[in-house]
């Protein structure tokens, strides 16, 4: 039989693994955590778990672990990440991407030579979370600080984790020249359309009416323009190396995003020039959407404006054919 383990104090009770369990294991517990949340419990007909693992996939508080049927662990919580709990809201899927981010550089092996770079946003104190060198970067300027941290110590692995406030809107010149520079870093670009932290307002990424607190009547692209699509901006560019979009939504495209953000990180291994993974990410608390209505917002609101997909990235080189590989 397979198991998972529900660790109660971490939970926050978005309820994201109740939704995704396909079986129906997951129910809300009658009493509240420590913290004052309503966390979630195993529970009913445990022999039906087959250890898929979606409910650990889909957990922004690296909240689960999981068995197979061998009783062999299956989804072990990464060691690119530190044990302490997020200061994100319960449903918002920064976690979900942290802990991706954190699992590529551990599969690689690079967590021990990485430096990342952290925003101005929801996001400030990323440094707290993850389990390597950080810096801290003014609004929008982290482009700027990886590109010195990059140019300084080659051997490093440099990569930036912005939101779209920091990095559309204030730092829309910052990743513009890094990217066109060909700056051989990886960005990691949050697109929950809106600026988090400071309480909802609209963003270069907002979607056309949508309501925002500075955008009480939903945007008017009449006035403010269309939302930036930022990845295929870059994607116009010569240097880039590799620019994809992803989503953080569900378990099906965090597991896509999680491809899309290896291939990007092998890029700046291998030497390549600037590599760029947008996520779309909910915001529930600023949307005025309980999470679950957050991911269904995703899908049908901000994937037909933003679509998914690898945007640009060099087609392989053609296998030597036996007559050319000859010395
Ligand atoms: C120079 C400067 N201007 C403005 C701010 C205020 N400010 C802090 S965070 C933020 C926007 C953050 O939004 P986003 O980058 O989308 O990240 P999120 O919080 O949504 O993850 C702003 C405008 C600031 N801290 N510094």
């Amino acid at each position: 039989m397979a198991r998972i383990e529900i660790d109660e104090a971490r939970c926050k009770g978005c309820g994201r693994c109740v939704v995704h369990c396909p079986k129906g294991l997951i129910e809300f517990s009658t009493e509240l955590n420590e913290r004052g949340y309503r966390y979630v419990i195993y529970e009913g007909d445990v022999e039906a778990c087959t250890g898929c693992t979606m409910c650990a996939v889909v957990c922004p508080d690296q909240g689960v672990e999981v068995w197979n049927h061998r009783d062999k662990q299956t989804f072990v919580n990464t060691s690119g990440l530190t044990e302490r709990m997020t200061h994100y809201c319960p449903g918002c899927t920064h976690g979900v991407i942290h802990r991706i981010t954190a699992e590529v550089l551990e599969e690689l092996g690079l967590l021990g030579r990485t430096v990342g770079i952290a925003p101005v946003g929801c996001s400030v104190l990323a440094y707290e979370y993850f389990n390597i060198d950080m810096f801290e970067a003014a609004h929008g300027r982290a482009p700027a600080v990886a590109t010195g941290a990059k140019r300084a110590r080659p051997e490093c692995i440099v990569f930036t984790y912005q939101g779209d406030g920091d990095l559309a809107s204030i730092g829309g010149n910052e990743i513009l020249h890094a990217a066109n520079r060909g700056e051989k870093i990886t960005v990691i670009f949050i697109n929950n359309a809106i600026y988090g932290m400071t309480g909802g307002q609209m963003a270069p990424t907002t979607l056309p009416g949508q309501r925002t607190t500075t955008s009480p009547l939903g945007r008017d692209v009449e006035d403010t323009g269309h939302p930036l699509r930022v990845a295929e901006l870059l994607a116009t560019l010569a240097t880039p190396a590799y620019i994809a979009r992803g989503s953080a939504h569900d378990a099906k495209h965090s597991i896509t995003v999680k491809k899309m953000i290896k291939r990007a990180f092998e890029h700046q291994r291998d030497g390549t020039c600037f590599s760029f993974v947008e996520i779309l990410s909910t915001c529930p608390t600023n949307w005025g959407l309980s999470p679950a209505e957050s991911e269904q917002w995703v899908a049908d609101e901000m994937i037909p404006y933003f679509p998914l997909g690898v945007l640009k990235e060099p087609a392989a080189q053609p296998a030597a054919t036996p007559q050319e590989a000859q010395p």
